[in-house]
């Protein structure tokens, strides 16, 4: 199955010039003979065009901060905003205290006119004061949104004297939603928040175990992070701090005492993985727990960091004693799912992440894509030297660390190090296009028009998409798996998340609904007829095939 240039050349000829040529660029059919192809992405959706992005707020409070879950976090804005970024990304999370997960709360300052007006920093105040007398969190964020922004309300001075007041982290993120082209600027300034606010504040010095990790980017949807925990602890790894999935500031002030990050999604968190190389000496290293192979590598990878025999024996015999267990149970699936194609179009990572999944299963992706990806997360990080900072990147600030005094150190030795580089990803991720076969196609920022071009084109056997564009595929009879909140399951992730996705899609394949829906193509004649004239004779009709 692959896709030529003339049929993308038509697709792109639907819209007009000056659309055409920027579509174009964010488009690109997978040529293994090439050594680099080049995709333009992290640019602005073009007006008009139904995109599937979020905003700025929703990167930035939705999916980085929104998961810690022992602090409060307040939306500065219209209720609205707080409302439709209430609980519905499914970050999962679960605390040994009572009273210390806030995760259920949907807490806004609910602007009216009048603060529009007269400004809301008064508001603003008084509701922390308030959510300190009422919840007693271990600390609160305050994310804008738009009109905050618009109308100048200063949130940082007003975190700023609520922390002395209080003696609690309570810091602010001015990430009104157009501070960005989409949630990827959210991502950047919530990573910079939490460096500069939250990790370190902890007292700790030493890690607390032999292997102590983090792991970035894992935000804990339908369950994730904690099925990967279970092998990770299982092995004999210490998890220090999760980035954000179940994650909270009790945690991740001691981040900074880890002898290893994992990077899960590398959009999403990879300012964070080399801001804490650069202050604490923590090299990161990218694994993928989406995927059985790719879980097994992501274990020995870690092993081989560490480089210790007992450990390299003990991943093996976990990886052992739970393939046995999904293997049997996989195995019906497969059966179920072999043969049939995928397209895997989701926000930032796990258009790549699923993937191999998908192969296991015996699923081929034909086409695959991020909604607001940067050209790294589809090229590899080779290419951001070669990136230029364009206006709308240069909105959100870049902050700059340097060694910590104190608490900067090797975590194993330098020269080890480099020879690890060779070996593993470390500090490195290599991209999306690089693992796609020839053919394939690889679309940045999929919009609804392209969407139905590609699906009356592949004609896939399913969809994996978001919330938002998997009602196209549906209504066209095709069943989609929504890989962002999973719709209701999970989890997907690790050796037991796989038997979940695995019976998901094949029920998805088995399941009669679809018969019930005529995709359009199918009542589509062939051959197309129109009445025209007779040239002859003006008052006699003839058929015309078209
Ligand atoms: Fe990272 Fe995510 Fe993703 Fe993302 Fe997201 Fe998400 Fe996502 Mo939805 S952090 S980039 S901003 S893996 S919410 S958990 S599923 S678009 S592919």
């Amino acid at each position: 199955m692959a896709i030529s240039e003339k049929i993308l050349e038509e697709i792109l000829n639907k819209y007009p010039a000056k659309v055409k040529r920027n579509r174009k660029k964010h488009i690109v059919i997978r040529d293994p003979q090439q050594d680099r192809q080049e995709i333009e992405a992290n640019t602005r959706t073009i007006p008009g065009i139904v995109t599937n992005r979020g905003c700025a707020f929703a990167g930035c409070k939705g999916v980085v901060l929104g998961p810690l879950k022992d602090m409060v976090h307040i939306v500065h804005g219209p209720v609205g905003c707080g409302y439709y970024s209430w609980l519905t990304r499914r970050n999962k999370a679960k605390t040994d205290e009572p009273n210390k997960n806030f995760l259920a709360y949907c807490v806004s300052t609910d602007m009216q006119e009048s603060d529009i007006v007269f400004g809301g920093e008064k508001k603003l105040a008084r509701m922390i004061d308030e959510v300190v007398e009422i919840f007693k969190p271990n600390g609160i964020t305050i994310s804008a949104t738009c009109p905050v922004g618009l109308i100048g309300d200063d949130i940082q001075a007003v975190a700023r004297a609520a922390r002395a007041k209080h003696s609690l982290n309570i810091t602010a993120y001015s990430c009104e939603g157009y501070k960005g082209v989409s949630q990827s600027a959210g991502h950047h300034i919530a990573n910079n928040g939490l460096m500069e606010n939250i990790v370190g504040e902890g007292q700790m010095e030493e890690p607390p175990g032999r292997y102590t990790i983090n792991i970035l980017g894992e935000y804990n949807i339908g369950g994730d992070s904690w099925e990967v925990e279970r092998v990770l602890t299982d092995i004999g790894y210490d998890v220090q701090a999760v980035m954000t999935g179940n994650g909270s500031y009790a945690k991740l002030k001691n981040a900074h005492v880890a002898q290893l990050n994992l990077v899960q999604c590398h959009r999403s968190i990879n300012y964070i993985a080399d801001m804490l190389q650069i202050k604490y000496g923590t090299p990161w290293l990218k694994v993928n727990f989406i995927g059985i192979r790719a879980t097994i590598e992501s274990l020995r990878n870690m092993a081989r960091y560490f480089g210790d025999e007992s450990l390299i024996t003990r991943t093996e015999e976990v990886i052992e004693r739970e393939l046995a267990e999904i293997e049997p149970q996989l195995e019906p699936y497969r059966k179920i799912c072999s043969g049939k194609i995928a397209f895997c179009f989701v926000g930032g990572s796990r258009g790549h992440h699923y993937q191999g999944l998908y192969e296991e299963l015996g699923v081929t992706t034909v086409l695959a894509g991020y909604e607001f990806a940067h050209r790294d997360d589809y090229e590899g990080r080779d290419v951001l030297p070669h990136l230029k900072t364009d206006a709308d990147s240069k909105n959100i600030p870049e902050l700059h660390v340097t060694p910590d005094e104190n608490r900067y150190r090797l975590k194993i030795p330098a020269d080890r190090l480099e020879a690890l580089k060779q070996e593993l990803p470390l500090n490195n991720y290599k991209g999306m296009i690089s693992d796609m076969t020839e053919g394939s196609i690889v679309v940045d920022d999929l919009n609804h028009y392209e969407t139905e071009e590609f699906i009356k084109i592949f004609k896939p056997d399913i969809f994996s998409s978001g919330i938002k564009d998997k009602y196209i595929p549906q209504k066209m009879g095709i069943p989609t798996k929504q890989l962002h909140n999973y719709d209701y399951s999970g989890p997907y992730a690790g050796f037991r998340g796989a038997v979940n996705f695995a019976r998901d899609v094949a029920m998805g394949f088995a399941t009669p609904t679809w018969n019930y829906i005529t995709p359009p193509w199918k009542g589509k004649p062939l051959l197309e007829g129109t009445i025209e004239p007779c040239s002859a004779d003006p008052g006699v009709k003839e058929v015309g095939a078209v």
